[in-house]
């Protein structure tokens, strides 16, 4: 998977239905066929993976997690989720189990939300939390649609059930890199993983006016970069947090018109907040959309809400099987709140699931460097079998 898309740095740029993403669930429906598993598709791409059971009837024990990736991506984000899974079906076929149940491996459409804002957007969408509409109108930075693009991806696709949204699951459990430091700091091989904390995305926007930069006297300008940059330093110390647990990211800022004699009339970011406390997260985006409205600078400013997701607690019952799998294999093991955001927030809203993380080398990730040893990813996928064999016959 990592050769599709590769940045010839060691990590990978396959966003959200480019080519390269195309690509790689091609391949990935390739390695399904040839095992004999049917594939189906739902209504904003979100792929659904399954192998039989004894019981087609009875609702699938289900894994997943993505194949698209940041611009600057590493070779495990998301994609270690989606080949555990895969590696899990593919030994029960070569071992001959026969499973009560399905068995389904979900690859989520757009979770990186890189070219087309915000994350989780097709977990989101499956699970209701977004309009499809809202989703499939998206735009990238060249005006592309999601409904477009998706429209593209699937003729170069195999033929593919159609699904509606919303699948649920008899227990839904994600293996994926921490993308942090904590299990390497701790020695730990395996993260019991207890929830996710909140993530909101607002999208800014500052409107001022373009002018001449050789002609216009500074005290006439509306700049809306100096606004832009004014009003990201005020908020970053309005809400400067002396714990460092909340996290506030602007990673995409867009000026107009781009030339550099040309004062900026228009400037776009998007603003990544997080925070494992619901209240606080609440009251902390209530305080940043009040500073992005009215006027800074002598331009015009304006938020909308791109996504408000709250922090989430994992079904225990299914976090006690995850745990139980790792003191079995005698893996050093701690339990952990995810700082990064997953699909299994939106599949814990209907389907008992729990997440299994593997250490990231120095906690790098969303960077081309990120590495997880190869022993740290057998581990994860081994607990990822036993987990879902474990769930099969509990969990009524
Ligand atoms: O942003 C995230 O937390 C995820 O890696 N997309
Ligand atoms: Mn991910
Ligand atoms: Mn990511």
């Amino acid at each position: 998977m990592a050769e599709i898309g590769a940045t010839g740095n060691g990590g990978v740029n396959r966003q959200a239905l480019t080519p390269e993403d195309t690509r790689g669930r091609q391949v990935l429906l390739e390695w399904a066929a040839k095992r004999g598993y049917t594939a189906a598709i739902d209504p904003i791409g979100n792929l659904f993976i399954r192998r039989p059971g004894a019981h087609p009837e009875l609702s699938p024990v289900m894994t997943g997690s993505h194949l698209d990736s940041q611009p600057t991506g590493g070779r495990f984000d998301g994609v270690y989720g989606v080949l555990a899974g895969f590696e899990v079906l593919e030994t029960l076929d070569d071992y001959a189990v026969v499973t009560e149940r399905p068995m389904e491996l979900v690859v989520w459409m757009n979770e990186e939300g890189s070219r087309f804002p915000p994350p989780t957007m097709g977990s989101a969408v499956a699970s209701g939390a977004m309009p499809l509409e809202r989703a499939l109108a998206t735009l990238d930075r060249n005006g592309v649609t999601i409904g477009d693009a998706l429209a593209v991806q699937i003729e170069q696709l195999p033929q593919l059930q159609r699904r509606p949204l919303g699948t649920k699951g008899h227990v839904y459990i994600e293996a994926h890199i921490e993308q942090g430091p904590l299990l390497e700091a701790e020695n730990c091989d395996i993260g019991i993983v207890k929830g996710i904390q909140g993530l909101h995305a607002y999208q800014v926007e500052v409107t001022g006016a373009e002018a001449h930069a050789g002609t216009t006297p500074m005290r006439h300008r509306k700049d809306a970069l100096v606004a832009a940059t004014t009003l990201i330093a005020r908020i970053r110390s309005e809400i400067a947090d002396p714990e460092d647990i909340l996290r506030f990211t602007v990673g995409r800022f867009e000026v107009a018109p781009g030339a550099s004699s040309t004062v900026p009339g228009k400037v776009t970011f998007i603003i990544d907040l997080r925070h494992p406390d619901p209240d606080h997260l609440l009251r902390t985006g209530e305080r940043i959309l009040q500073f992005c409205s009215g006027e800074v600078e002598h331009c015009a400013v304006s938020a909308k809400i791109l996504l408000q997701s709250t922090p989430v607690i994992f079904n225990d019952q299914v976090v006690a099987m995850v745990r139980e799998a790792a003191e079995r294999r005698q893996f050093k093991h701690m339990s952990m709140i995810s700082g990064a955001t997953h699909d299994a927030k939106y599949m814990a809203e209907h389907t008992p699931t729990a997440m299994i993380f593997v250490p990231s080398e120095k906690g790098i990730s969303h960077n081309e460097a990120e590495n997880t040893r190869d022993e740290d990813l057998a581990a994860g996928t081994q607990i990822l079998c036993d987990a879902m064999l474990a769930v099969m016959s509990a969990m009524e």
